[in-house]
C-alpha cells in the first residue's frame, strides 16, 4: 500500500456543484448531564457537499446554546450558508489542503469549517474509491471503545459501569463536577478496582480547587479530562505539577498550535481528538502526528454524533497513535434510530470500521426526512 504522505498527495479535481444544509433533530435515548447541563435531544446541522454524482457529508459537533465551546447551532448554520458555501460551491479543489487554504484567511469557526473540511474528505476519499480512515494514514478493521458516563446517583452511576463493563467496553469515563467528585469516584473504584477509569469536569474547577483535585490521585485514573477553563492551557500546566494523574485536554485544544503549547509546557499528558472541535483532519492529523513526537497518547471523543458523525471518528481514530480506547461506543446508546442505513455497534469493546469509500455509510433518506428541517441548497 501507499504511504500516507503519497496517498494524500493523490490529486483529484473535484468541482462542488452544490452543498446542502439541514438542521437535524434526534431524540436522546436517555438524557446525557455534565457540568455545563443535561441534554436530552442531539442538534446538528448537516452538511452534503454534491461532485458529479458522488456527494460527501458531515455533521457539525456544536451546541444550541454556547457552554462547551463558543459555536452554537444557528450561528454555525449562517456563517455556512451566508459565508462559507457560496465560497465552495462552484469551486474546482485537488484535495482537502486547497479547500483548507480557501478557509484558511478566516478565524475561530473551528467546528463549522470542519462540517465542510470533513464532508469534503468524505467525497474525495469517495472519488479514490478508498476507505477515509486509509486516505487518513490509518489501518485496522476496529478500533478500541470505552464510554462516556453521564452525571448522576452514585448507586444508578455503579449499575450502568458494571453494565458497559459486562459489555466489553474498555475504559470508563465518569463525569465529574463540584459537588460530584470523590464521592462517586471512590465508590466506583471501590466498587471496580482493575477498571480503566477516567473523569471528565468539562472545565468546571479552577486552581483554587487544586487541593480536591490531587485527592484524585488516589484512585490510579488513566487521565483527568479538562479539570480547568476551556481557553486556559496555562492553568493546567501549574495543575499537572501538582498532580500524578495525569491530564487530558478537550476544549483547550482547537489548533495544532494549541496542542503545541500545551506539550511543550507539560500542560497535557493526553490528548482528546475530536476531528469536529479541531477544524477537520487536517488540524487532527496535526495534533496527532506532535502528540506522536512528545510520546503522549490521544483517543478520539466524541459530541453524542449521529451515525454521520460516528462514522468519521471511527475512521480517524484507526490512525497508529489513537492507543487509548475513544468515546465512540454503540450508536444505540444514543438513539433508538440513526440518520444512517447500517448499525454502529461495538463487541467486545470493539467497533468495527466501515467498509467502502469514504465513510463507508448512507444515508437513511426516509428517516432522515422525518428529523430533518430548514433544507436550503446552495447551488444546482
Ligand atoms: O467533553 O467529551 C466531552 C458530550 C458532549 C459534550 C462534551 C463531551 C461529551 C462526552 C460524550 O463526553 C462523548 C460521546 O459519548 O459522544
Ligand atoms: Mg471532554
Amino acid at each position: 500500500m501507499k504511504d500516507k504522505s503519497s496517498l494524500q498527495a493523490v490529486r483529484a479535481q473535484l468541482t462542488i456543484g452544490a452543498a446542502e444544509l439541514r438542521l437535524v433533530r434526534l431524540p436522546l435515548v436517555t438524557p446525557f448531564t455534565i457540568a455545563t447541563g443535561t441534554m436530552t435531544e442531539k442538534t446538528f446541522p448537516l452538511l452534503r457537499l454534491f461532485s458529479g454524482g458522488l456527494e460527501g457529508v458531515a455533521e457539525g459537533v456544536m451546541d444550541p446554546l454556547p457552554d462547551y465551546l463558543e459555536e452554537t447551532t444557528r450561528g454555525a448554520m449562517a456563517f455556512l450558508r451566508d459565508a462559507v458555501l457560496p465560497q465552495v460551491v462552484g469551486q474546482t479543489f485537488e484535495n482537502p489542503a486547497a479547500l483548507n487554504r480557501l478557509l484558511a484567511p478566516w478565524r475561530g469557526n473551528q467546528m463549522a469549517r470542519a462540517t465542510v473540511e470533513m464532508a469534503f474528505w468524505d467525497l474525495w476519499a469517495r472519488s479514490l474509491n478508498l476507505p477515509l480512515g486509509v486516505l487518513l494514514g490509518g489501518s485496522g478493521d476496529a478500533i478500541d471503545v470505552g464510554v462516556s458516563l453521564g452525571i448522576g446517583p452514585v448507586d444508578g452511576t455503579i449499575e450502568r459501569v458494571k453494565a458497559h463493563l459486562d459489555q466489553g467496553y474498555k475504559r470508563i469515563k465518569l463525569k465529574i463536577m463540584p459537588g460530584h467528585d470523590l464521592a462517586l469516584v471512590r465508590a466506583v473504584r471501590d466498587r471496580f478496582p482493575d477498571a480503566h477509569l477516567t473523569v471528565d469536569a468539562n472545565s468546571s474547577y479552577t486552581l483554587a480547587d487544586t487541593a480536591l483535585l490531587a485527592r484524585l490521585d488516589a484512585f490510579a485514573l488513566d487521565y483527568i479530562e479538562q479539570p480547568l477553563a476551556w481557553d486556559d492551557i496555562h492553568d493546567h500546566a501549574v495543575l499537572q505539577a501538582r498532580l500524578k494523574t495525569p491530564i487530558c485536554l478537550d476544549e483547550c485544544i482547537r489548533s495544532v498550535a494549541h496542542a503545541r503549547k500545551a506539550l511543550q509546557t507539560d500542560a497535557a499528558r493526553v490528548i482528546n481528538i475530536k476531528v469536529g472541535r479541531v477544524g477537520g483532519y487536517q488540524a487532527a492529523l496535526g495534533i496527532h502526528d506532535i502528540s506522536a513526537a512528545f510520546d503522549v497518547p490521544v483517543w478520539c471523543g466524541g459530541m453524542l454524533e449521529s451515525g454521520v458523525g460516528r462514522a468519521h471518528n471511527i475512521h480517524l481514530s484507526t490512525l497508529p497513535n489513537f492507543t487509548r480506547p475513544g468515546d465512540t461506543s454503540s450508536a444505540s446508546r444514543y438513539f433508538t434510530r440513526d440518520i444512517i442505513a447500517e448499525r454502529l455497534e461495538s463487541r467486545d469493546g470493539r467497533m468495527p470500521v466501515p467498509k467502502g469509500a469514504g465513510i463507508g455509510v448512507t444515508l437513511d433518506h426516509d428517516f432522515l426526512a422525518t428529523v430533518s428541517s430548514e433544507i436550503q441548497r446552495v447551488g444546482q
